[in-house]
């Protein structure tokens, strides 16, 4: 997306502008502005030209413009209907030097996950790899994972989804915490994943998943990636065992624009405070005060979750220690068991 396009989106979010203004606040020709206008027509915004100027009637569901139009987070959205990873492209565009960028897509074919395993991306979902270049050393790249997990909670939220967060990466729906809440926070659960539902002891349905990637000097980040994989709109029988969509917990298809927005907006507040991420974080999980089992290359460990340090890492009281976890895939296990086999 051009700068000019951003521009125009953000002008007319504002309400009708006349051409002319248009061109001139935007430095560009009246018949620039005129085929960025036709081009957004073509994306399925519906703009009337009045007398006033050009007024935006309906917005697309989602894409590219329909997402930068309001955004309230300075990226440039790149869109595709269907790719094979929005991290590998944000890698790509992140060659030449280029921050700023979301790569986003409604369909991906090649998603990846943590340690090379494989994300399932059916259309319907969002997907979206945030690439900046955050003045911050190489190892407190953990923190943005974090504050992209809390992003998505708070996204969750808008739409009355309960979700928590499972450390590091998982963005989960913990039914026994919707059972227990009674009312207000429960969530309608019309299409049910059996085989998911036994899992939800040891941790919940996963909705949404992270992969950050970096490359970085000694002391400075060069580039950062934050690969965000949510289960929008899309149908469990399309996912796999363990896993839940927005679909699925409220019963009807979710506003993919507004949730997108409301993500980028939070992740780009939490990239310009980060003092604010593990305060947030620590709202938001339901690992700290939970037994869980943690996998590491060399290691299991068993123990209580109880905390995070900087610059993501959890503390966890086993029988004999206190240890300090950095990376490793982690399982809530049942609260009365000391069995590390369940
Ligand atoms: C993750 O890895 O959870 C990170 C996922 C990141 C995906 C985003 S989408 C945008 C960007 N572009 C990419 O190519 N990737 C990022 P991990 O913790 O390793 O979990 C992977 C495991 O989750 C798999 O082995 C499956 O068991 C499970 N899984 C795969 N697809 C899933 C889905 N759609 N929903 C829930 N679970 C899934």
């Amino acid at each position: 997306m051009t700068d000019t396009r951003r521009a125009l989106l953000s002008a007319l979010a504002a309400g009708p502008v006349p051409g002319p203004e248009l061109a001139k606040e935007l430095d560009v020709s009246r018949a620039a502005i005129w085929k960025h206008i036709e081009a957004l027509r073509e994306a399925g915004f519906d703009i009337e030209g009045g007398v006033d100027g050009y007024t935006i009637e309906s917005i697309p569901d989602f894409g590219g413009d329909a997402v930068a139009f309001g955004l309230g987070a300075p990226y440039d959205i790149e869109f595709y209907e269907s790719i094979g990873s929005t991290n590998e492209r944000a890698r790509e565009v992140a060659e030449d030097g280029t921050t700023g960028v979301v790569v986003l897509a409604n369909e991906q074919t090649g998603g990846r996950g943590r340690l090379d395993r494989e994300w399932l991306g059916p259309p319907g979902g969002i997907y979206a790899s945030i690439l900046t270049a955050p003045d911050r050393p190489p190892a407190h790249a953990p923190l943005y994972t974090l504050a992209a997990a809390v992003a998505t909670v708070r996204a969750c939220d808008a739409v009355d989804v309960r979700a928590t967060i499972k450390w590091p990466n998982d963005v989960i729906v913990d039914r026994k915490i919707n059972d227990s809440d009674g009312g207000g926070q429960s969530i309608s659960s019309p299409e049910k994943n059996t085989e998911s539902d036994a899992s939800a002891g040891r941790g919940g349905l996963k909705l949404a998943g992270i992969l950050t990637e970096m490359e970085g000097e000694a002391d400075r980040v060069s580039w950062l990636v934050v690969g965000i994989g949510i289960n929008a709109n899309v149908d469990l029988s399309q996912l796999p065992p363990g896993a839940t969509s927005l679909r699925a917990e409220t019963g009807d298809d979710v506003d993919r624009r507004r949730f997108t927005q409301t993500m980028l907006e939070a992740y780009h507040d939490f990239s310009a405070e980060p003092d604010t991420i593990l305060p947030a974080w620590r709202e938001r999980t339901s690992t700290l005060g939970r037994r869980v089992r943690i996998e590491t290359p060399n290691e299991v460990i068993v123990g209580e979750a109880v905390d995070i340090t900087h610059p993501g890492a959890l503390v966890v009281e086993t029988d004999d220690a206190r240890r300090t976890v950095h990376a490793g895939d982690c399982e809530h296990l049942r609260r009365d068991t000391t069995d590390d086999n369940i």
